[in-house]
């Protein structure tokens, strides 16, 4: 038999055989012969996460007694992705529970592999702070994440006709094992109303924010395990409700309806994210939502506090928050109101303490993405935050006066209040002001912030600046992607150390002109394709095949990042194909995935430009295997387990100056592709590390490309004076890809013809000749494996372990606080 307590704890064959059916009785209420797949999904679930609890509870407590700064990490967004697996790795019982189950007649493979993933975020931005997680986890850094329990999260992908079509993302249908729901830590949250200004009772100047509505908000914890150490911290995500179940006054009139309505109402806040990636929408749900999970994450922070027996002054020793974009800004207004209105701080004070408190990392240049509210909403849902940063902004402008004699008009431009035309509250000058740490997410990034989209703030305080380069978690990312890559990685480092000190990953080098190994090395991703090319099948219908080279663009569709680029190339090889018989290519499956903003109707546009070429390309007799394109439908954190280890060439073509960092780019590279890419973001630093001999480069740089436009960019001329790329274009206008349809396409064309603000028809030429570089290097499949090998071996700068080292020495003062197992 198992002791009591072993059932909840103990990682033995027999232990967790006795714990998943137990689970399944107790918990799902089923026997193994009538359960389920999703009981016995959930008894799984729930038998491991009994496994984290302890270690969980230990190390909040350890967190207490130790009183070590904890880094408060406020994101709208985490895409933490499917957890089981990536649980059972970090608990080191994949293996054991594999085989209990396998005993009972279970895949747990297959659990894994079918496990709904939240989508609580749109991409690049969500998905950094759930690798960020992973890596604080992992490096024992005492952290809670902050963020919102969305209802429906990003929207689910189909392909209907070649068009997106949005489907509900109902995540939580079958429940969620995962999180646990705190409602005895509810907390308030006023929105809306008025203030009124008085004098209390010992004569102090006051104030009071009379609210409109008050939602409640509570917990729903997840715990997030570091990879095989004791430390489980916890994300923390707020769903709201109605304050009370009936408004009395409404039910007693009669109006039950009008009651219950009002209930919903406040469920609404929380209901769904926004599904735009880099563009702002003014709308007043949204900056509902970014307080919402403000003021609770801050409100939580202060119970904390409290509970550590610490004063409210001691807030900023006892909490780093970091503000994951603008989203989370309007936390300075809202640390300042708790402290001088609420505990009765003095502003001077209460102000070192928040900008002591903050730090602002800027994920975006573009300037549709950057946020700012009209300022009549923004008064109408947080009346004294506008009061606070009023007063903020008198003193500031003050200061800058001072700091520039006789400069007005920077003064107007470094205002928080954008009074240019119709006033804006701009939360990017918000944050700047209310942060002692400003970071880009990699170094031209940090650079252009500086140089170009907050010069004045730059200017006045230079040594706010940073840049902390981007990184990804190797646990995810490779382990649990590409087991196949892992094992003979460890085989041929010796042991397991790279997966926590992922430079050690350079160690492969040695043996990139190993020929047993290349082939080993070959094996591994010829079985990763193979994997892909199954799901392609199973998913789209097309049959793809595994030796040609696979070319995989996979990210949210926007112009800035160019998927239409791509497929100028592919209209080009094709054209190459008709005209030029040109049947010595190199066989090529084009892979794409991603999602288009719902709004965004040009995206939506690329997306069956896409479709439509594939069409007319696949079933192409004459082209046989040499060419192949497929849109993978609903890109998201599990297709990209299992994309990125199949990818051979990884496509990071946007015009350059306008992606600030990518991640994709390490995903793929740390998983041995090579990079086709502009020196664009991380691309820069990926081609410094791997060498430009192993990395395809392209196109203008930065620089160039704005000297250019400066000094007159003229698309039509490009496309008058090259004849191949005339002849993409004028295939794609000319309806040949649109059963005729020439005007399908033309809100793509002309613009390109007209405008092309992504200069496209600039980076083309250079582009398709690198593309051409690429085939004569895949031909020598041997030299090929080699430089694949070399981009992972020297990838080792891309693990998100290595940013958060920066982040916690650079800005948060934090260290790592391991369980000694002495209390
Ligand atoms: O920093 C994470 C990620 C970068 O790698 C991408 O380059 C960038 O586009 C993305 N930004 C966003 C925009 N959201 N906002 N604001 O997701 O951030």
């Amino acid at each position: 038999g198992v002791a009591e307590d072993d059932v909840r704890t103990a990682c033995e064959p027999e232990a967790l055989k006795r714990a998943f059916l137990d689970h399944l009785l107790y918990t799902q209420g089923k026997t193994l012969e009538i359960a389920s797949h999703n009981d016995i999904y959930l008894a799984v679930a729930y038998t491991v996460r009994d496994r984290l609890l302890r270690r969980w509870s230990h190390t909040s407590s350890r967190h207490k007694r130790h009183g070590t700064r904890t880094v408060a990490y406020l994101s709208a967004e985490f895409l933490i992705g499917p957890s089981l697996g990536n649980n059972l790795l970090n608990l080191d019982i994949t293996d054991a529970l594999r085989e209990t189950l396998a005993r009972l007649g279970i895949d747990l493979d297959e659990l894994v592999r079918r496990e709904v993933e939240p989508g609580l975020g749109n991409g690049g931005l969500g998905r950094l702070a759930a690798c960020f997680m992973d890596s604080l986890a992992t490096g024992e850094i005492p952290a809670i994440g902050y963020g919102i329990y969305y209802e429906y999260g990003i929207f689910f992908q189909t392909v209907v006709d070649g068009w997106q079509v949005e489907n509900t993302d109902k995540w939580l249908r079958f429940g969620n094992p995962w999180a646990i729901h705190h409602p005895e830590w509810g907390v308030e949250v006023k929105l809306g109303g008025y203030t009124e200004h008085y004098t209390d009772d010992v004569g102090r100047f006051r104030v009071r924010w009379v609210p409109e509505k008050t939602v409640w908000g509570t917990p729903f914890d997840t715990p997030v395990a570091g990879y095989k150490v004791s430390t489980v911290n916890t994300l923390r995500l707020w769903r709201a409700e109605a304050t009370e179940e009936f408004d009395f006054s409404v039910f007693n009139r009669g109006d039950y309806l009008g009651a219950v309505n009002k209930k919903v109402t406040s469920e609404n806040l929380t209901k769904v994210l926004y599904p735009n990636d880099e563009s702002h929408q003014g709308k007043e749900l949204r900056l509902e939502q970014q307080y919402f999970f403000v003021a609770c994450a801050l409100r939580d922070m202060l119970r904390i506090l409290e509970h550590r027996g610490l004063p409210v002054t001691e807030f900023p020793r006892a909490f780093a928050v970091q503000l994951n974009d603008t989203h989370p800004a309007i936390g300075v207004a809202e640390l300042m109101r708790l402290l001088i209105d609420e505990y009765l701080v003095p502003w001077e004070q209460a102000w070192e303490a928040t900008r002591a408190t903050f730090a602002y990392t800027n994920h975006t240049l573009l300037p549709e993405a950057l946020e700012r509210w009209p300022l009549e909403l923004f008064k109408s849902v947080l009346p004294r935050h506008l009061e606070i940063i009023y007063e903020i902004n008198r003193r500031f402008l003050n200061e800058a006066r001072i700091r520039f004699f006789g400069d007005e008009s920077r003064v107007f431009r470094l205002s928080l209040i954008d009074e240019s035309g119709e006033r804006y509250v701009r939360m990017a000058h918000l944050a700047c002001v209310g942060s002692h740490a400003i970071n880009g997410v990699a170094e031209l990034h940090s650079t252009l912030i500086k140089e170009q989209l907050l010069p004045d703030f730059y200017a006045m305080w230079p040594e706010k600046f940073d840049s902390v380069t981007n990184g990804v978690t190797p646990r995810r990312w490779v382990v649990l992607s590409n087991p196949g890559l892992a094992a003979l990685a460890t085989e041929a480092l010796g042991d397991e150390h790279w997966i926590r000190d992922w430079p050690r990953i350079a160690g492969l080098e040695k043996h990139a002109d190993d020929a047993a190994f290349i082939e080993r090395w070959q094996r591994v991703k010829h079985t990763n394709k193979r994997s892909l090319a199954a799901l392609i099948r199973d998913e789209t219908g097309v049959v793809v095949n595994p030796d040609s080279l696979f070319d995989v663009l996979v990210k949210r569709i926007h112009e800035y990042k160019r998927q239409h680029l791509a497929v100028l190339h592919i209209v080009t090889r094709y054209h190459r194909l008709k005209t030029q018989r040109a049947t010595d290519m190199v066989p090529r499956t084009f892979i794409f995935g991603g999602k288009a903003a719902p709004g965004y109707v040009r995206a939506k546009l690329m997306i069956k430009l896409i479709t439509a070429v594939a069409d007319v390309v696949n079933s192409d007799p004459e082209v046989r295997d040499l060419l192949k394109v497929v849109f993978l439908p609903n890109f998201s954190v599990s297709k990209g387990q299992c994309i990125y280890p199949a990818a051979e060439l990884s496509e990071q073509i946007s015009l350059a100056g306008k992606e600030a960092s990518g991640t994709g780019n390490m995903k793929f590279a740390m998983n041995g592709a090579l990079t086709i890419g502009t020196m664009d973001g991380a691309n820069i630093e990926i081609c410094q590390e791997v060498g430009a001999e192993n990395f395809f480069a392209f196109g203008m740089s930065a620089d160039e490309a704005q000297r250019l436009l400066r000094s007159g960019y003229y698309p039509r001329d490009l496309y008058r004076d090259d004849a191949e790329l005339r002849a993409a274009i004028d295939l794609i206008r000319g309806g040949f890809f649109s059963r005729g349809d020439a005007g399908l396409f033309e809100p793509l064309t002309n613009d390109l013809l007209n405008e092309d603000r992504y200069m496209l028809l600039a980076d083309y030429a250079s582009y398709v000749e690198c593309q051409d570089r690429v085939d004569a290097a895949y031909r020598d499949a041997r030299q090929w494996s080699r430089m694949a090998v070399l981009n992972c071996a020297r990838s080792g700068r891309f693990s998100s372990d290595r940013s958060i080292a920066e982040y916690a020495r650079r800005m948060w003062h934090t260290s790592a606080l391991p369980d000694t197992g002495h209390g």
